[in-house]
């Protein structure tokens, strides 16, 4: 840690960079391609415009963020590494550093459930969490705990859902055939081998596991670590500021409740749409659109994994499709992040950062 910092409840350098992203306000644009990793990150920000110049951080936690335009519409991409705990700072952090709606896809890797071939692009329109029950006793096996929890479902906003699906068939390459799969359904685990069903030396009493997610959750095609997370933050954001309640909570209520037991059986039918059509919402209150794309590198059916070559040109056209789905989705003046002082606006003389690009 090189810079001095402030307030233990949200930390922040004096001078408005959040701790572990390492931007602030100016950095980020209110439209964001989410990946895993950081060669995605940088293929994806060479099709960026070549005006104004890429802003590019390496924060000193691991995450990379890349602001420019693509066909002038501010963008941002932001590498987060994986799992669910990155999320909530990448969220959460850049919620903190940027005014108006934010909108998010999520493009990255996942292993598939179903027969469909690797190099095939999945898009949940939700998904569930299936986590590791560490009240289980894994030693010894243990009659009173199931070994792994599944959340509710929690859904992509709808209309940046089919903006994507648009934009991924505009944009395919003629030489292309990889199918794209919509309407999808997906569990985000929180760990890669044990809560995804994979057999290493650890007893880990998944044996079983996919069986069960595939009777339980209707439609279920794809397995990864972060959508549900998206999807979730996105959902329960309500963007208001927080409240004294919020800060010093009423006691009356036990903060930690023992978790249910048990997986809950899912349908298509039951899934629930936790985020309505905003189409034509004239709240001002901002909001947190989600969405994902999902290229299967893994068949957890066949046992395939993706080649090299095939990864190049799948993540060029998906990180295509996603900027243009990104770019092209109406975002109302009055509901962006300022221009002024902003990374993508013009130059001025008082911002020492400008004055460096
Ligand atoms: C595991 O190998 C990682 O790959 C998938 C998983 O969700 C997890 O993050 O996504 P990315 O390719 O985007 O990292």
């Amino acid at each position: 840690m090189k810079d001095r910092v402030q307030n233990a409840n949200f930390p922040k350098t004096e001078d408005g960079r959040v701790y572990h992203l390492g931007i602030r306000a100016g950095e980020v644009a209110n439209r964001i391609i989410t990946v895993g990793s950081m060669s995605r990150a940088e293929s994806i920000g060479k099709m960026l415009d070549a005006s104004p110049k890429l802003f590019s951080l390496y924060s000193e936690r691991g995450f990379l963020t890349i602001t420019g335009c693509y066909k002038s519409v501010p963008v941002s991409i932001v590498c987060i590494g994986m799992g669910a705990p990155n999320v909530d700072f990448f969220i959460r952090e850049i919620r903190e550093c940027l005014s108006g709606d934010m909108l998010v896809i999520r493009l990255g890797s996942c292993g598939c459930l179903t027969d469909l071939p690797v190099g095939s692009l999945v898009l949940p329109a939700s998904s569930v969490a299936c986590t590791r029950n560490v009240d289980f006793d894994f030693v010894s096996g243990d009659p009173w705990e199931v070994p792994y929890r599944l959340s509710k479902p929690v859904s992509a906003d709808p209309d940046l859902h089919s903006a994507l699906r648009d934009a991924l068939e505009i944009t395919r390459p003629p030489s292309l055939k990889n199918l794209v799969v919509s309407n999808a359904v997906n569990a985000s685990t929180d760990s890669f081998y044990s809560s995804q069903g994979r057999q290493t030396s650890f007893q880990d009493h998944n044996a079983s596991l996919i069986d069960h997610l595939k009777a339980a959750v209707s439609g279920i095609t794809t397995l990864e670590m972060e959508t549900f997370w998206i999807f979730h933050l996105a959902a329960s954001w309500r963007g208001v500021k927080q409240s004294s309640s919020a800060v010093n909570p009423p006691p009356a209520t036990v903060p930690v409740v023992p978790a249910f037991s048990g997986i809950p059986s899912r349908t298509s039918e039951n899934v629930e749409v936790l985020l309505p059509s905003l189409v034509g919402n004239t709240s001002s209150r901002p909001v947190i659109r989600a969405a994902a794309a999902q290229m299967v590198f893994a068949s957890r059916s066949s046992q395939a994994f993706i080649s090299p070559d095939q990864v190049n040109e799948l993540e060029k056209w998906s990180g295509r499709g996603v900027l243009e789905a990104l770019t092209k989705f109406g975002v109302a003046p009055e509901r962006l992040h300022p221009i002024s002082g902003s990374v993508w606006g013009p130059i001025e003389s008082s911002n020492p950062l400008k004055a460096l690009l």
